[in-house]
């Protein structure tokens, strides 16, 4: 197989493209495809400074690297979340990508910011790991990106993790999430930054392939908490479907993009105001980030017949 481009020996073909590439030309295509993406839905402008997620993962740090690479004033920002073996892990190659390229890097670590890691959070609230890391990640996203007083923050997620959640949210009629479901989430009030995901064109298997030819050194173990999660299901029903029918992955999120997402957002009205707690963005009286930490904060003690809530952790 020849490659698309300069016809030297192809190293990987991409059968939704109905092409192949040398290593050379599919790092130029990959970073082609990201820059288009970022021009087409208005995700960057030129200068503006970005404060990109990095998980330590291939898709944070094939994100971060690429961003580098097109010349965007980038600040990497690692949550070690606390979770066994796995975030020491990522934070170590995270940390190391970030000295490697001398770039600037912000750690939070959620168990000093919090009080708890993940996994204590989870226990506390007896809520899955993943319901309380997700809304904690996008909190102390939101927050460490308005602190610092960046205008956007980038997100790794990538086509495979969009066309999964998407088949999800159809399969249940998730309407709301369905509606929120945009490349670019504007900042719809003050104390919201606007996030933007320039890899929705690229799939995990180039970011695998990017990195490797990079020679950018990422954390190749999933979180634990991510095995059985129904994500990965979908994830693999929409691969089954693309190995028979190349491209209908990108054509089933790009299409809901084009023909039905704007039907939906156009229905959209919802009203923010500041938590009465912390003050960030929130549809109630006091946000879902702010009442899940209240849980965890809260401890039941029973004495003979009298069982009590009491608060055991005050507030970080
Ligand atoms: S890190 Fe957190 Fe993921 Fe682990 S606990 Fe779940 S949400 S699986 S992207
Ligand atoms: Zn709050």
């Amino acid at each position: 197989m020849k490659c698309s481009t300069c016809q030297a020996k192809a190293a990987i073909e991409i059968r939704r493209h109905n092409a192949a590439f040398c290593g050379p030309c599919f790092l130029a295509h990959l970073e082609r495809q990201v820059q288009r993406t970022i021009e087409s839905e208005k995700m960057l402008a030129a200068g503006e400074r970005v404060l990109v997620a990095v998980s330590g993962g291939k898709d944070s740090l094939c994100l971060w690297e690429v961003l580098r690479r097109l010349g965007y004033e980038t600040t990497g920002l690692h949550l070690d979340l606390g979770i066994g073996d796995y975030s020491p892990e990522g934070r170590k190659k995270t940390e190391a990508y970030a000295e490697a390229h001398d770039l600037p890097l912000q750690v939070i670590e959620v168990k000093e910011e919090t009080g708890f890691s993940i996994p204590e959070l989870a226990g506390r609230t007896r809520r899955p790991p993943c319901s309380g890391c997700g809304l904690s990640k996008r909190y102390l996203m939101n927050r460490a990106a308005l602190e610092g007083g960046f205008p956007v923050l980038a997100t790794g997620h990538n086509l495979d993790d969009v066309a999964a959640t998407l088949l999800g949210n159809v399969l249940h009629w998730q309407v709301e999430q369905l509606t929120r479901m945009t490349p670019v989430r504007p900042a719809s009030h003050p104390r919201l930054v606007k996030t933007v995901k320039p890899l929705i064109r690229i799939t995990e298997r180039e970011a695998v392939a990017y990195c490797l030819l990079r020679g950018t050194d990422y954390h190749e173990d999933e979180c634990p908490n991510a095995a059985g999660a129904t994500l990965l299901l979908y994830k693999d029903i929409v691969n089954q479907i693309e190995a028979v029918s190349p491209g209908s992955k990108q054509a089933f999120y790009q299409e809901f993009g084009k023909r039905v997402r704007p039907h939906l957002a156009a229905s959209e009205t919802v009203t923010l105001r500041e938590c009465e707690a912390c003050g960030q963005a929130t549809t109630g009286e006091v946000c879902a980030y702010c009442r899940m930490m209240e849980r965890a904060r809260q401890v039941t003690v029973r004495r003979g017949r009298v069982t009590r809530t009491v608060l055991e952790v005050p507030p970080a």
